[in-house]
């Protein structure tokens, strides 16, 4: 078996728990290759400079984590600038949320180069290189120009935006142009397989030469769909353990008189997180049995705070919340609690369990791993119903969920209510079909599919 070499923005320590599903998921993988993992530190060198850093490696067990400083420059326009205020907005749908400053694709391209220059020298022939995420599409065209031959498949965590929103962004052929130099291109849904089938055919006259490989700017890449999955025996071991059992049981015992409805994510745009507080209004005011027996908890982790649209979306959210409970709020109910904090991981199963209702409403989401978390942490006896916006990816796959349209108020509000209402047989029906889905295509199904059909687009 040849060696994986992962390259991500950031990394984290597969051994710890806290990392999550999906660098455990990896770190598998990379343990049992004796493999690489290859990123930016997380640090940010004031005095540094551009197209420079320092590389620093470690073992963790038989992983090598090679991680990168970056300089300050570099760190603003290649990190908040072209990934989080392009990239990320473009991807997401959101034209009016880009920022597209001239300056900011030299720092991207200069980082880009400044990962292929030291990696290289860490690279056996007979690797295998796996690159996540949009702050890396020409990782590979760099190493490409520096003579590396191994294999390369990247995957894109977030959407893949139709052809006209693509061409926006005033690098948008050059950015596509890139991703054949892959020689397998993954994506979250059958949705942007076709976004991507379809901006090469009219930009790049594209052939399809076969169900999963086409050919334009000459070279020739496959493209799949690989819906990113869950750890679910590790997430439903977390839900067992100690602290979620305390979490679930203090949160019932305090709310023993009301029916909870619960979102988690972070603080982001593309959430949909203003949308699901108006929706909440809209369930108040058009079914008023709610009052005074449902209670929304809003756990909105901050993330990219020096990022200007993130600030003034907290805003925002602040204002809604604060209106929802003066307009609605008694001496003895709340209707809204909104937390800006980061909850401990070990919580978030407890958490979810105890909600009747999860709400996952984003406006433009690759997959949406919360989703399936939701699912997975319910009672099967006693399952929440999960209300789901049809434009995160996971909707492909999490049919039985209630789909609504976030921007569509009152639609949501009905859907809400639905759930608040909704059978216990039709729950545990609905809880056992998203369930065997989730399962089926778990992180270790994400992995094991990719990995295969890189070994065969490398053939
Ligand atoms: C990107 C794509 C795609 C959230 N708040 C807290 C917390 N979380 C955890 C959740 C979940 C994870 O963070 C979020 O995953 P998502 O998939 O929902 O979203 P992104 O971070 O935007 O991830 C997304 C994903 O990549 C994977 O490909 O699904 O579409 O945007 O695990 O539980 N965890 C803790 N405290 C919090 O307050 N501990």
């Amino acid at each position: 078996m040849s060696r994986l070499v992962v390259v991500s923005n950031r990394l984290a320590d597969p051994r710890k728990p806290a990392a999550g599903g999906l660098a455990v998921a990896l770190g598998e993988a990379l343990n049992q290759t004796g493999g690489l993992w290859f990123g930016w530190s997380g640090t940010v060198a004031e005095n540094g400079t551009p197209g420079e850093g320092e590389l620093h490696t470690r073992q963790a067990g038989p992983v090598t984590l090679a991680t990168l400083d970056l300089c300050s420059e570099d760190h603003h326009s290649y990190y908040q600038g072209y990934s989080n205020s392009v990239l990320w907005p473009v991807f997401h749908y959101r034209l009016d949320l880009a920022d597209f400053d001239a300056s900011y694709i030299a720092g991207y391209r200069r980082v880009n180069k400044l990962f292929a220059r030291k990696l290289l020298p860490l690279l056996r022939d007979d690797d295998t290189i796996w690159i996540h995420d949009y702050h890396l599409i020409p990782l590979a065209a760099e190493l490409r120009a520096m003579g590396c031959k191994q294999r390369m498949g990247f995957f894109l965590h977030i959407p893949m935006p139709p052809p006209l929103i693509m061409a926006a962004i005033p690098q948008h052929e050059w950015l596509m142009r890139s991703l054949f130099a892959y020689d397998l291109v993954g994506l979250q849904s059958e949705a942007d397989v076709s976004h991507f089938k379809r901006y090469v055919r009219n930009e790049g006259s594209a052939e399809e030469v076969d169900d999963t490989r086409v050919r334009a700017f000459g070279a020739t890449v496959a493209v799949q769909a690989f819906p990113i999955g869950i750890d679910v025996e590790e997430f439903t071991r977390l839900t067992q353990a100690s602290e979620a059992v305390e979490t679930y049981e203090s949160m019932r015992a305090e709310y023993s008189r009301r029916r909870l409805l619960m979102g988690i994510d972070r603080l982001d745009y593309s959430k949909g997180i203003p949308q699901r507080v108006r929706a909440f209004r809209e369930l108040l005011d058009r079914y008023p049995e709610n009052r005074g027996s449902s209670t929304l908890i809003m756990i909105a982790s901050p993330t990219r705070d020096d990022v200007n649209a993130y600030a003034d979306l907290r805003q925002e959210l602040e204002g809604l919340c604060g209106s929802v409970n003066g307009d609605y709020g008694e001496l003895d109910w709340m209707p809204v609690r909104y937390i800006h904090r980061m909850v401990a991981r070990k919580r978030v199963p407890g958490l979810c369990r105890a909600a009747s209702v999860g709400l996952v409403t984003p406006l433009r989401d690759g997959m949406n791993l919360v989703a399936k978390e939701y699912v997975v942490a319910q009672d099967p006896d006693d399952p929440g119903v999960l209300v789901l916006s049809r434009f995160a990816g996971a909707a492909e796959q999490l049919k039985e969920a209630l789909l609504v349209n976030p921007y569509d108020t009152q639609g949501m509000a009905d859907s809400i209510q639905q759930a608040l209402q909704m059978p216990l047989a039709e729950r545990q029906a609905r809880h056992q079909k998203l369930m065997e889905r989730i399962r089926e295509h778990d992180v270790h199904w994400w992995r094991q599919s990719f990995l295969s059909a890189l070994q065969s687009a490398g053939a």
